[in-house]
């Protein structure tokens, strides 16, 4: 791990940047996307400087260096999420490909009238609307298990929907990216093992914050996005066991795809690239292995744990923030380093834009997850989220601006 947590912010020059006449950036929208250290930009750079070349087609120099780079990202993420073969991690363009993926590939051949497919009230959108296609075009239908008041799920409303035998699928986020509850993902998956019902994983929240092991979890697909965990946009996995992957149809047919390819018909190339049609997006697939190279380094549990840190810290000073009203579980064990909070009567957006003038970058709205909102009787949220370069300063400096807030809007 690197000497001390100052010195990973180092690896992020725009941490030292100023905004909005000369205050230092406070930057907590970790959950939307978070900052590249130098090395994941470098190797991006160094990639298209001196490597670039098309994957998998050439037997020049350039092309196999280019091909090695991107096979060994895929060796690199597959170590980090303990995947037993590496033929099971599919590259996308993020998690929203990745569940519409399964949707399209293994849902429109599993899912048929009468069906069921689960997911929770907590999912942001990209694990609702697929479904929601899905089950709309097959006559099946759509249900939720339901969470408590403190945003953690009821799981004997999943019990008493798998008693009902029609369940084909359930999906669930490891993380929520509204509340920050941390779902017991095994406590699902044994239950829909034990009812013959595959689960599929969105682990976007997670998979940047805490060590994950898709074969301990149970699960059978899981996905997530690598702008969350200091890589580049544009590139995510999809993680499926290769059982599950060897029986579904190809979502995307092109170039690479296949094996042979005659006028009428087709076979298709083996795990993985059956599931990676065209290029790929190789600058950024190679972007991704230096990121999983950066977190392997500080350590997923020091990760874990520091965000544990600046959560307690915060709720705790939160708590004392006159008119402040903080959603999710209150134990720092049960959820991750996202916090959505509302002052009565106060526009999330306006909220946003007093933090903005000391410089905190928070998001407000809805945050894709709308069902959650209206579970939440809310119109919108304000969210601060952490990541491991951030530092109990700028959670002084957030609680300080929230102060100032109630003092404009006279709370408390
Ligand atoms: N699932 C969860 C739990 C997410 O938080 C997000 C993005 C996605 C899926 C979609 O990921 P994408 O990379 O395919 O877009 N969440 C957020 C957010 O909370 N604010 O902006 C994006």
């Amino acid at each position: 791990m690197q000497s001390s947590w100052s010195d990973i912010r180092h690896d992020f020059p725009i941490l030292s940047r100023t905004v909005r006449d000369g205050r230092p950036l406070v930057y907590l929208d970790n959950a939307a996307t978070t900052q590249k250290p130098n090395q994941v930009v470098d190797t991006i750079t160094d990639y298209y400087r001196s490597h670039n070349a098309n994957a998998h087609r050439a037997v020049y120099a350039l092309a196999e260096e280019s091909t090695k780079m991107y096979e060994s990202a895929r060796d690199k993420v597959a170590g980090f999420i303990n995947a037993r073969d590496r033929s099971e991690i599919i590259f996308v363009r993020g998690t929203t490909e990745a569940i519409n993926m399964v949707a399209y590939a293994w849902g429109r051949a599993n899912v048929g009238k009468g069906d069921v497919v689960v997911t929770t009230e907590y999912e942001h959108h990209s694990n609702i609307v697929p479904w929601q296609l899905l089950t709309q075009e097959k006559g099946a239908s759509l249900r939720y298990i339901l969470m408590d008041d403190e945003g953690c799920l009821m799981l004997d409303t999943l019990d008493d929907i798998l008693d009902e035998g029609r369940t084909k699928l359930v999906a669930f986020s490891m993380m929520s990216n509204v509340l920050g509850t941390i779902t017991d993902v095994e406590q699902i998956t044994s239950r829909c093992r034990r009812a013959g019902v595959p689960t599929l994983v969105d682990g976007a929240q997670a998979v940047p914050h805490m060590r994950v092991d898709v074969e301990s979890l149970g699960c059978d697909f899981f996905a997530f996005s690598g702008h969350k965990m200091m890589g580049p946009t544009g590139v995510g996995v999809l993680w499926a066991r290769k059982s599950m992957l060897e029986k579904m149809r190809p979502f995307h047919g092109g170039g690479d795809m296949i094996r042979e390819v005659h006028k009428y018909e087709s076979t298709w190339n083996d795990l993985p690239y059956k599931f990676e049609a065209g290029t790929p997006n190789i600058a950024d697939v190679v972007g991704l292995g230096a990121a999983v190279d950066y977190l392997e380094r500080i350590g997923m549990g020091n990760v874990r744990r520091h965000e544990r840190e600046l959560t307690a810290y915060a709720l705790a000073k939160m708590a004392d923030v006159p008119g402040l009203t903080v959603y999710g579980p209150r134990d720092p064990d049960r959820r991750g380093g996202v916090i959505s909070f509302n002052f009565a009567d106060v526009h999330p957006h306006d909220v946003a834009q007093i933090m903005d003038e000391d410089g905190v970058a928070i998001r407000s709205g809805h945050h894709c997850a709308q069902v959650l909102m209206e579970r939440l009787d809310v119109a919108a949220t304000s969210r601060a989220s952490f990541y491991v370069y951030n530092t109990k300063g700028e959670v002084d400096v957030l609680v300080g601006a929230l102060r100032k807030v109630a003092e404009v809007f006279k709370l408390g």
